[in-house]
């Protein structure tokens, strides 16, 4: 017996093979580069992750999403042929016969109910190549105004206030790496070290080298932690704190005068606005004691450098865009940008979350940042692709408004790329309904997500280990990822489908590519002049590094730090923009008394088609808990650990509470990334920014009602600790 062991054991070691890839890892935007060495033998596959030193973003580290990527790559659910819905069940069929159906059904969709009645819906997840391709694709090929994507529900707040205060939208204005030196930092409605662990050592350091860090969140989440100050907002009110802390800075004289007058427009108008404030209410609207917020002002306006981060905490609301403008004011009432350690920064989210709202898959907007609605730009674009300006589609609607077209039946057909919208819309009961109505929906996706159920067919794509392109972090830094594992054989590259399917269209020389090269070398010529610049960036360049964006030619370092000279709008000047929103009035009711705030966990990734796949993931966080405070918990019958129905006026999930002291009392939170009846955003309700659409995910009055007692628990108890 031993003898054949010791046979077998030899053979599996002759027969074993290592193989090591290069990865860039698909989730967060850190885009954390790292080897992944494959051992194969006969009856065993092995993995080791190891982060790549030289990675100047991430500074040689991963994390667990990062670490296990590579398991949903390898999971037995991945799409591997073309899948066809023929009486309500899916069978695969090849990619001829797979374009051959879209094709008629996209044209006879046309010819019936309009040139716009399809609507393309693409992901922050694509490569800079397949964000330009897709935009291409819709506007050319299939001759429609209606594209949007998933980073509407995710950078919209932020990217039109930066444009609208600063002239230009590049996540950070400076680079990672001056973090350490600043002096003062305000986190706004950004978890870093669950949503972007690998660039908390920059915070620590800056810690360590004295700054004073401000995190303003209805959480104490791990990244408050390492707050000096931590001001425990009331969701929903964040425009009225940082307008609140302006007051103080001009109140105490904490202003940089010089910087305002000679840099900026509009302080008057503000310095006036903030007069009449009263700083006792502002506390009563935000549950922020004065003490706190004149602290948390005099700290930042004392310092000498500093940054302000924003994320999606206070940019998911119906007034998003009003949010991030005020806090931009802090940024330019001290003068803190355009220098070293001193910016701001919207904190990015997707791995392409920043070049995806950069290269045309938004609905108002052309390749390099450039506007559809601009005669220039559209004639730049159109003489490039060959068309005439008349031909380039005017602007469309935004994600969720495509959905709510969808539902009225304004858009018949749909194609989906690289997101999950009947899990991370708003209001997703509507949504379903509503992509239900659709005469024909296709689904690119790794896996049968929650939409891919609901297609008519589902063409499946390559994972990051196999997809070679660029991508652009959160730093504006674009990086190249090389995917060096072969596809499964009949699994193609987004690139390729789109490709594929324009083609048939008859477009077969505008989407003529060998490589997603190619394309990119299209998109330098598509960006040339523009905001977003990338036109001096090139594979071989990237190859050696990253490159910061603005990059106007080959010989050009890149931007690493925007704004030295002067801002990017025409005059040079950057805008203050005064508090428009009333005093927000009770968000609660009777029926549906508490604040839900929703948001992410470490383990999981956005709708968790992924991150559910990695067996090591899911053991972590294997489902949705609703973090509540114990007091809350007594007051509605609630105890730790149970099941219950969550509901608002849209609609219920099923959901297990979480006992937590580290939350307000009067909040609720949860995370987004299950679907079905465990999918938060059942509650949510689709309630628009109405500047940049932004849906409202961060606040939703909902009610709580246990679902089946807990036997174990005696009744008395919960009882007895009613307040
Ligand atoms: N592990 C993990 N990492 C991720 C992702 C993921 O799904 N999982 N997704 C990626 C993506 S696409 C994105 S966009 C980013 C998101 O990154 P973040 O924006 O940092 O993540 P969220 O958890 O959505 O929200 C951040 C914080 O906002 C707080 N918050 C809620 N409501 C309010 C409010 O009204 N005001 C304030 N000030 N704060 C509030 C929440 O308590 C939460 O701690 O993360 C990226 N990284
Ligand atoms: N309640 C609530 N809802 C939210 C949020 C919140 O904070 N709260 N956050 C919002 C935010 S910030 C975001 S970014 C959205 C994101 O939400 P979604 O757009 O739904 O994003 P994902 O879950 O990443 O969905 C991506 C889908 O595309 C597939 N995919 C991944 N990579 C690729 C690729 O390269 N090509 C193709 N073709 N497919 C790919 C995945 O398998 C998955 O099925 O959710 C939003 N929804
Ligand atoms: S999830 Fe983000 S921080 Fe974690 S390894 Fe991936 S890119 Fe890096
Ligand atoms: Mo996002």
């Amino acid at each position: 017996m031993s003898d054949f062991l010791n046979h077998f054991r030899s053979k599996e070691l002759q027969q074993s093979t290592e193989k090591v890839m290069p990865a860039v890892c698909p989730y967060c935007s850190v885009q954390c580069s790292m080897e992944l060495l494959e051992q194969t033998a006969i009856t065993t596959r092995k993995f080791k992750p190891k982060p790549s030193k030289n990675d100047p973003t991430s500074g040689g580290r991963m994390c667990i999403k990062g670490a296990n990527a590579h398991q949903h790559v390898y999971h037995q659910d991945r799409v591997t042929r073309p899948m066809l819905k023929m009486d309500g069940e899916f069978i695969s069929v090849p990619w001829k016969v797979a374009i051959e159906f879209i094709t008629i059904q996209f044209q006879s969709i046309q010819a019936h109910d309009g040139q716009d009645a399809l609507g393309v819906y693409g992901g922050g997840s694509l490569t800079n190549e397949e964000t330009y391709l897709l935009g291409k694709f819709a506007r050319m090929a299939l001759k429609t105004k209606h594209i949007d994507y998933n980073g509407r529900f995710c950078m919209s707040a932020s990217s039109l206030a930066s444009n609208a205060a600063l002239g230009i939208d590049r996540g950070l204005t400076n680079s990672l790496s001056e973090i350490p030196d600043a002096k003062c930092i305000i986190l706004a409605g950004t978890n870093i070290a669950d949503c972007q662990p690998t660039i908390i050592p920059y915070f620590r350091k800056a810690k360590k080298n004295g700054a004073y860090i401000i995190v303003i969140d209805p959480r104490e989440t791990t990244t408050a932690k390492l707050a000096d100050l931590h001001l425990k907002v009331k969701p929903g009110t964040d425009a009225h704190l940082a307008n609140g802390m302006l007051k103080v800075l001009f109140d105490e004289n904490y202003v940089d005068e010089h910087f305002m007058e000679s840099r900026t427009d509009g302080y008057l108008e503000v310095e006036k606005q903030v007069e009449s404030i009263d700083l006792q209410e502002i506390s009563d609207i935000t549950g922020v004691n004065v003490d706190d917020l004149k602290e948390a002002s005099r700290q930042y306006g004392q310092a000498e450098n500093g940054f302000l981060f924003t994320a999606r905490g206070v940019e998911q609301h119906s007034n998003g865009y009003e949010n991030v403008r005020q806090f931009i004011n802090l940024v330019l009432a001290t003068g803190k940008i355009g220098r070293y350690a001193a910016g701001y920064g919207s904190i990015t989210g997707q791995g392409n979350g920043q070049g995806g709202r950069e290269h045309g898959q938004k609905a108002d907007q052309l390749p390099g940042y450039r506007s559809i609605e601009n005669v220039e730009d559209r004639k730049f674009i159109s003489d490039l692709w060959g068309l005439k300006e008349s031909e380039l589609p005017r602007k469309g609607v935004s994600a969720f408004e495509l959905i709510e077209k969808i539902d009225r039946q304004e858009i018949t057909g749909l194609f989906v790329m690289g997101s999950n919208p009947v899990v991370s819309n708003p209001d997703s009961i509507f949504v379903e309904k509503a992509l239900k109505k659709l005469k024909y929906l296709v689904v690119v996706d790794m896996f049968i997500s929650e939409t891919a159920q609901l297609a008519d067919l589902i063409l499946p794509t390559s994972s990051y280990l196999e997809d070679t392109g660029t991508m652009t972090n959160l730093e504006g830094r674009v990086v190249l990822r090389r995917g060096e594992r072969q596809p499964p054989k009949d699994v193609k590259h987004d690139w390729e489908i789109l490709a594929m399917i324009a083609s048939a269209l008859g477009y077969e020389k505008a989407f003529s590519y060998s490589s997603a090269e190619d394309i990119f070398e299209e998109l330098r010529l598509a960006t040339k002049g523009a905001k977003a610049d990338y036109s001096g960036i090139s594979y071989k360049r990237l190859d050696q590094e990253g490159i910061f964006w603005p990059c106007p030619n080959e010989g050009h370092p890149g931007t690493n730090r925007l704004f030295d000279q002067s801002f990017a709008h025409e005059n040079e000047r950057a805008l203050f923009y005064p508090l428009q929103g009333k005093k927000q009035s009770s968000m609660t009711t009777v029926e549906h008394p508490l604040l839900l705030t929703t948001g992410r966990v470490m383990e999981h990734y956005l709708t968790g088609v992924q991150t559910r796949r990695s067996p090591d993931l899911n053991k972590r966080y294997p489902e949705p808990l609703l973090e509540i405070h114990p007091e809350t918990g007594a007051q509605y019958n609630i105890s730790d650990g149970e099941i219950f129905q969550l509901s608002s006026t849209r609609g219920s999930m099923i959901i297990r509470s979480k006992f937590t002291d580290q939350i307000r009392k009067d909040t609720i939170f949860a995370p987004f990334h299950w679907g079905n009846s465990q999918s938060i955003n059942r509650v949510t309700k689709g309630k628009l920014d109405p500047y940049c659409k932004m849906p409202e995910f961060k606040l939703t009055a909902v009610s709580i009602t246990p679902l089946v007692r807990n036997s174990s628990k005696n009744p008395e108890e919960s009882v007895s600790m009613k307040r």
